[in-house]
């Protein structure tokens, strides 16, 4: 009944660095066989869970996915950033080979192991500041945001929590609460949880103020309509992911950092989609200069296996009684492997400079393109984002935004859309994408987009 099973499938190649680097397109997508998955998958798997690309995958590694009709796309989007050292990285299947034959869970609140202290030692070296640091793990963003808000309400003793305009903290019900945007992520899921408060971001594309500027306008809104002396934490993602890849005028991170260090406020730092060399830094909050009190991780922290973490100051993660955290599968040793294996990559395989050069062949493609209905082309490293506007009124343009994906995708080249009004396009390749592919899927965009009839807005 599997796909690989039916008698004219392909023979599946390898996932990793060993599959062809090419852009193959065999049959339309979706295929024949893909569009037997998705005929299943409509007919057995939630409505609620939707997809972006529809194709039944069966390898990926380097910069392609491959599906079951053996077509060969190029993968701009890693996952939502998660296969940053590439899929399949060949250290990751290893280590996650070797330690599942080994064992596939004791629960870490039972009987610990080595592996998941491993990747608290080296997430406390790989953040950023000096400081003495500690870490617990957990199973996914989400879980790793919650718990970053119950240990910062119980280091301060306070209640409330702000979040920004166009922020993505996850899907359950108090991330839903921190998350900015209604469709899809909230809307008819509530009530959602209390004392969560939303302050102005700075979006300097769209409110063309200084970051000193915007940071003023969201310490009033934080001292006016809270109040510190109720305020448990700021929780900001450096460059705003799912938002828009939204980067923050110079000075605005640094001054929100300062006014919460003066008020005693936790600050946190979501950098579960910039962390892990994506923005060429290890952590983009190095980019802007800021320590924060908290950090969370999760994405490209396991090379794909499910894990996530909220690492910080000892004094603050210390807050919590013995057993105010945990949860069965946090740490789950076969991630925790993967992660040491991923966290070496990054540090060792030149990624941090890889995501700068990858960032800059986007950059300069993007730009080259000199489309009046692109507004704003933005980001950091491989983190990478283009606008689409009605050139006329500077509207935000979701339906030359979706069209363009769509066109890319049936082209072979999968790339994603966000933003609040989703009319960005952002592109996230893993860092072990050749430069050829890189260059084979702008051209792949520039002529999708040239051929848009611009009434398709
Ligand atoms: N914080 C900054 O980007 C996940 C979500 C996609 P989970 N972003 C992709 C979707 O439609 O669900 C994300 C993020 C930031 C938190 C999260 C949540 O991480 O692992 O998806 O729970």
């Amino acid at each position: 009944m599997t796909l690989a099973a039916s008698p004219d499938a392909p023979a599946i190649p390898l996932g990793g660095p060993r599959l062809p680097q090419e852009r193959r397109l065999t049959t339309a997508i979706p295929g024949p066989r893909s569009q037997e998955l998705l005929a299943r998958k409509a007919a057995t798997v939630a409505a609620g869970v939707g997809h972006t690309a529809p194709i039944a995958a069966v390898a990926a590694g380097g910069g392609v996915i491959v599906d079951a009709d053996d077509n060969s796309l190029i993968d701009l989007g890693s996952g939502i950033a998660v296969t940053t050292v590439g899929n399949a990285h060949p250290a990751v299947v290893q280590a996650v080979q070797e330690q599942v034959a080994q064992f596939t869970h004791t629960c870490f609140m039972i009987s610990p192991y080595e592996s998941y202290v491993a990747v608290c030692e080296a997430l406390a070296r790989v953040t950023p500041g000096d400081h003495a640091k500690k870490s617990a793990l957990f199973n996914s963003g989400a879980e790793a945001v919650e718990n970053a808000i119950k240990i910062a309400r119980k280091h301060t003793g306070r209640p409330a929590v702000v979040a920004f305009d166009h922020g993505y903290h996850g899907r359950t019900n108090l991330t839903m609460a921190l998350t900015a945007k209604s469709m899809p992520y909230k809307a008819g899921f509530g009530p959602f949880a209390p004392e969560v408060y939303r302050a102005p971001v700075s979006y300097p594309f769209r409110d063309g103020l200084s970051g000193a500027d915007a940071a003023a306008r969201a310490i009033s809104v934080m001292e006016k309509q809270i109040g510190a002396d109720a305020l448990a934490a700021v929780i900001i993602e450096p460059i705003q992911g799912e938002g828009g890849f939204i980067v923050p005028a110079d000075g605005f991170l640094p001054a929100i950092a300062a006014w919460c260090r003066q008020n005693g406020v936790v600050f946190i730092a979501d950098e579960i989609q910039t962390g892990f060399a994506r923005t060429g830094a290890m952590f983009a909050s190095e980019l802007f200069g800021v320590v924060p009190d908290l950090i969370t991780t999760a994405k490209g922290l396991a090379g794909g296996m499910p894990l996530a973490a909220v690492t910080g100051r000892a004094e603050i993660m210390d807050a919590t009684h013995t057993g105010g955290l945990g949860g069965t599968y946090g740490g789950n040793p076969v991630a925790c492997a993967a992660a040491l294996a991923a966290i070496d990559a990054y540090e060792n395989e030149g990624l941090i400079a890889r995501a700068r050069e990858v960032g800059d062949i986007l950059f300069s493609r993007l730009q080259g393109l000199g489309d009046p209905r692109i507004g704003d082309v933005r980001g950091r490293g491989a983190m990478v984002a283009a606008e689409f506007v009605d050139p006329a009124t500077g509207d935000p343009d979701a339906a030359t935004a979706g069209a363009l994906a769509r066109a890319c995708i049936a082209q072979g080249v999968i790339v994603l859309t966000c933003g609040t009004h989703g009319n960005v396009l952002r592109f996230l390749p893993p860092l072990t994408i050749p430069d050829p592919l890189l260059h084979e899927a702008m051209d792949v965009l520039a002529a999708a987009l040239a051929a848009l009839p611009a009434q398709e807005a």
